[in-house]
């Protein structure tokens, strides 16, 4: 029997089309059900305006995952779970039925043409950073440090954490 230790994995999920609250949540659920990954957490859910894009608030909301898939099996599985909620791209950041961000894979740095991670604009972005620190308050971005010491500069940002039904 061979064992592999698994990677802590931060996964931003996003969605502004439909109904997004009930989306955010099937997507939590179809998370855990990923082959060699175990959901270890999630964030409550956040209401957020769209930044960069347009539309109707988003709802926004960060999962933790224990995986033993590698980085680029993690990103086609995360696309497949897009398209069963209908995810189309019609243009860069358009209003979205659902999107699912690879945000941290252990302390890798990736860049390669379909994938960068730490996610680059991670850190600019309240709807990202605060349900990250719900789950993690002392984690820190590969080659950025800690996620915390971002928090202030996205204050004018509107987000609110929703309240569980
Ligand atoms: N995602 C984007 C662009 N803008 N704004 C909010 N509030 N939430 C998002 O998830 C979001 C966004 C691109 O993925
Ligand atoms: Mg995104
Ligand atoms: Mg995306």
């Amino acid at each position: 029997m061979s064992m592999q230790a698994s990677v802590q994995v931060f996964i931003g999920i996003g969605a502004n089309l439909g109904d997004a609250s009930v989306t955010v949540s099937k997507a939590i659920a179809a998370l855990a059900q990923l082959p060699d990954t175990t959901l270890v957490a999630h964030s409550a859910l956040f209401g957020s305006a769209p930044i960069d894009s347009s539309g109707d608030d988003y709802v926004n909301a960060v999962a933790e995952l224990a995986s033993n898939l590698s980085a680029t099996d993690l990103l086609q599985h995360l696309q497949a779970i897009e398209l069963a909620h209908g995810r189309e791209r019609p243009y860069r950041n358009a209003p979205r039925t659902l999107d699912l961000d690879l945000l941290l894979y252990g302390d890798e740095k990736i860049n390669t043409s379909d994938l960068q991670v730490p996610h680059p604009r991670m850190t600019d972005r309240a709807f990202v950073l605060l349900p990250l620190l719900q789950l993690s308050a002392d984690i820190s971005i590969p080659g950025k440090g800690r996620a915390q010491s971002y928090v202030a500069a996205v204050a004018n940002q509107r987000i609110q954490e929703l309240p569980t039904t």
